[in-house]
């Protein structure tokens, strides 16, 4: 996907690795990048403004955990202005093994929520035109940080819906793949709880392992953006990009 001119939505744009994924995406020209995040901060978005000034970036504020309903009533707002969305990133992620209910409700229905709601304008069964989905997992979906037990579950769930909506793809009309960081330097890996404390120094633990920036992992994820691979499951680890190959251990046959 050529990124320039596109109409891109970005759930959790605002971020660590949003914050720099948006700047990336910003210098490649796209029509619209619009930021949809809890919390509003005026000067990033100043920023990304300044960056590119043919770009129009907006901002609306959401919590993924609101029901359904209002995701669809927020993207009826969106399509309205854009008339046509090209992609839509969903990024939003808690690390926090005390709150278990919530890093559900962020981490995985969240994602499933969004991705339920845009289907109403882009599936191509109710005339829909398609559209891309990539989703931020985690390469805690792949192999656990046992440490964070609810966390990495909630990461596998993601990366196991979004391969089930790459392979509905033929009937949706919509493709779908997961960009996978590895440990990046963010507030969200800075300090965190494990599951029942079982390991209080998880944080400083995973810190002592050689690590990637923001801007190294932004880069690898325009990247994926760009080669647009539907069903793709990408690990952007260690300043590197790699197409991971799942194995298959049974199949439905249907
Ligand atoms: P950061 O905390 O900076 O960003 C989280 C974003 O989610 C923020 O924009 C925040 O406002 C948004 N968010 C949180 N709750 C929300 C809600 N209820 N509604 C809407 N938005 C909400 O952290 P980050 O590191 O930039 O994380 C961005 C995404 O990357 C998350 O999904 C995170 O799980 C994922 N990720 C991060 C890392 C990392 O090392 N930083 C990794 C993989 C995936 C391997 C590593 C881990 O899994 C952590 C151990």
């Amino acid at each position: 996907m050529v990124i320039a001119n596109t109409n891109i939505i970005f759930v959790a744009g605002l971020g660590g690795i949003g914050l720099d994924t948006c700047r990336e995406i910003v210098k490649r020209g796209p029509k619209n990048l619009v930021i949809l995040d809890r919390i509003e901060n005026p000067t990033a978005i100043a920023e990304l403004k300044a960056i590119n000034a043919k770009v129009t970036v907006t901002f609306y504020p959401y919590d993924v955990t609101v029901p359904v309903t209002e995701t669809a009533k927020l993207l009826k707002t969106i399509f309205a202005k854009l008339k046509t969305v090209d992609l839509l990133i969903n990024g939003a992620g808690i690390l926090d093994d005390h709150q278990i209910e919530r890093t559900i409700a962020i981490n995985f229905t969240g994602l499933v929520n969004t991705t339920t709601a845009i289907m109403e304008f882009w599936d191509k069964r109710k005339g829909g035109p398609g559209g891309v989905i990539c989703n931020i997992c985690s390469v805690t979906g792949f192999n656990s940080i046992h440490q964070v037990p609810v966390y990495s579950a909630s990461k596998a769930a993601v990366v196991s819906f979004t391969s089930s909506l790459a392979k509905l793809a033929p009937i949706t009309g919509v493709t779908a793949y997961s960009i996978n960081p590895g440990i990046t330097v963010t507030p969200l890996t800075h300090k965190f709880n494990s599951w029942l404390d079982v390991e209080p120094r998880v944080a400083e633990l995973l810190n002592e392992h050689p690590t990637q920036t923001t801007i190294q992992c932004a880069q690898n994820f325009v990247k994926a953006i760009e080669s647009n691979q539907n069903g793709a499951i990408w690990k952007l680890d260690l300043g590197r990009l790699d197409s991971v190959t799942w194995t298959k251990h049974w199949d439905s046959h249907i």
